[in-house]
């Protein structure tokens, strides 16, 4: 079948509009058939080329998996438009066309998101596109030879009813973006003062982040983070229990609750990289709802959680677990887990699980998403000292950065300006509250003048060294230490 570039214009048309209409209705959320598309993307994409987009691209590969998807999403409503073109012709009916592309552009986008209100905005465009194009076209079956005016102003119209779909569109779907959470923020004393205390511990140095984070890192396997009514959320203790519990939010918020600066690092960053992070957060320590359960065995435990997200790893680690609701004194936001994540001290990031549903009480090990794709991630972290901030002043030289030893502390860093011949202790910050959380440190030296190796080391609380071995992220996350070369 011959199609005239009209048609091609206008289903094309017809698919960018249809998802302009999800978004607007879904905004950034799993309901936008885009995020619900990335996510199929990203879980069906081999182990191996997931890791080499983390380890290689970083945060692009999201934006690439994000691109994709949406291309997807254009030319999978494109489709549907150009079948119901067809069943137009061979019905040789006027409505037909945008009908059945409303229809199907509903019904596929309600199956992939599982979202039907969104998806009808979807249906909805994408029909009253290719009804525009049409009536613009003055034939709606285009078996007839196309002439050069209506075929024109098929394509202009077609081109003008999707760009009316995607600017209100993208303006409307933006609007509902905003975490309507991160807003309000909890005045509670406690909060203010130790926020406070650590502001007044953090290291006044140029460049280096406080020692709670003014912005932090985030790590997800889907596009768009879910959105949990906190009434509507509940957590299921399941599995090798002797009876399973359920916990509502407002039940957990009653509980008695306590503030614990923590660091969350991710295995999967570059060895000086940016995914390493603290917040203060409002925990309910988790052995109450595990005894409640009566927990059998000593194996491990499977968390899930509402983006499909699911990790394993041992019971004994879950016992020292916790379930955090807020961060920095504000509602856990929506991007870090909201209403209810993990907290497991001196794990990796990735069994910190967000939006946190279900633990299951396992009899037998099982793999995790990410074990799954080759990474082992649910130990406890490695010791790091980073190197971020170099500021000069005159010929002295300030060196800069954050270590973070898991729950084993960090008590010394330990510099080196001569590429590893001799050392010296830096300044380090006060240790917060907690056993868990990094400490600044910070170096002036004369410049030598000339080029040279900075290196850095940390120190556990019972003095062990930082392995210096160099292993890259992958598999069990980066270790050695952080050097560098500066100029004089
Ligand atoms: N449900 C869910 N939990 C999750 C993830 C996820 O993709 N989904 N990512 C994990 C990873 S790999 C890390 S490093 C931390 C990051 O937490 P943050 O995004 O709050 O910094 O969350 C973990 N918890
Ligand atoms: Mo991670």
């Amino acid at each position: 079948m011959h199609e005239t570039r009209s048609t091609v214009v206008s289903v094309g048309a017809a698919g960018v509009a249809g998802v302009a209409g999800s978004f607007a209705v879904a905004g950034f959320t799993p309901a936008f058939v885009g995020a619900a598309l990335a996510a199929v993307v990203a879980r069906v994409t081999p182990g191996v080329v997931v890791t080499a987009a983390i380890t290689t691209l970083g945060d692009l590969g999201k934006l690439v998996n994000v691109a994709a998807a949406l291309a997807l999403a254009v030319v999978l409503f494109g489709a549907l438009a150009l079948f119901a073109v067809a069943v137009a012709r061979a019905l040789d009916s006027v409505v037909a066309a945008p009908v059945v592309t409303g229809f199907g552009v509903f019904a596929v986008a309600t199956l992939v998101t599982g979202a039907p209100l969104a998806s009808l905005g979807a249906g909805v465009a994408a029909g009253g596109t290719l009804a525009v194009s049409q009536i613009a076209g003055g034939r709606v079956t285009g078996t007839d030879e196309a002439t050069p005016e209506p075929e024109r102003r098929r394509v202009l119209a077609s081109l003008a009813a999707a760009a009316a779909a995607v600017g209100p569109g993208y303006l409307l779907g933006r609007s509902r973006g905003p975490d309507p959470n991160e807003q309000t923020s909890v005045d509670d004393p406690i909060v203010r003062r130790l926020l406070d205390e650590a502001a007044g511990k953090s290291l006044d140095v140029d460049g280096l982040e406080p020692l709670v984070s003014d912005e932090f890192y985030r790590v997800d396997i889907s596009a768009a983070a879910p959105t949990i009514d906190p009434e509507e959320w509940g957590l299921t203790v399941t599995g090798a229990v002797d009876e399973s519990v359920e916990l509502g939010y407002d039940e957990l918020t009653a509980m008695e609750s306590e503030e614990r600066f923590a660091t969350l690092r991710c295995v999967g960053e570059p060895l000086n990289g940016r995914k390493m992070d603290t917040a203060l957060w409002t925990v309910v320590p988790l052995t109450d709802l595990l005894d409640r359960a009566g927990v059998d065995g000593n194996c491990c435990v499977m968390l899930r959680a509402a983006d499909d997200y699911y990790e394993e790893f041992p019971l004994a680690a879950l016992r020292e677990g916790m379930l955090a609701y807020r961060m920095n004194g504000e509602p856990l936001p929506r991007k870090h887990g909201a209403p209810v994540r993990a907290l497991i001290p001196g794990h990796w990031g990735e069994i910190n699980v967000k939006w946190l549903t279900e633990i299951e009480v396992l009899d037998e090990p099982a793999e995790g998403y990410w074990e799954e794709r080759g990474w082992h991630g649910t130990g406890p972290v490695n010791t790091v000292a980073k190197l971020h901030a170099v500021n000069r002043d005159d010929g002295v030289i300030e060196v800069a950065g954050h270590a973070y030893a898991g729950t084993r502390g960090v008590s010394a860093v330990e510099v080196s300006t001569d590429g590893g011949e001799t050392w010296e202790e830096a300044a380090l910050s006060e240790q917060l509250p907690g056993e868990d959380v990094w400490r600044q440190w910070a170096y002036e030296y004369e410049s030598p003048g000339t080029a040279h190796e900075v290196v850095v080391r940390a120190r556990e609380a019972d003095g062990t060294l930082q392995p210096e071995d160099r292993t890259n992220s992958f598999p069990s996350g980066p270790t050695g230490w952080v050097s560098r070369e500066l100029d004089g």
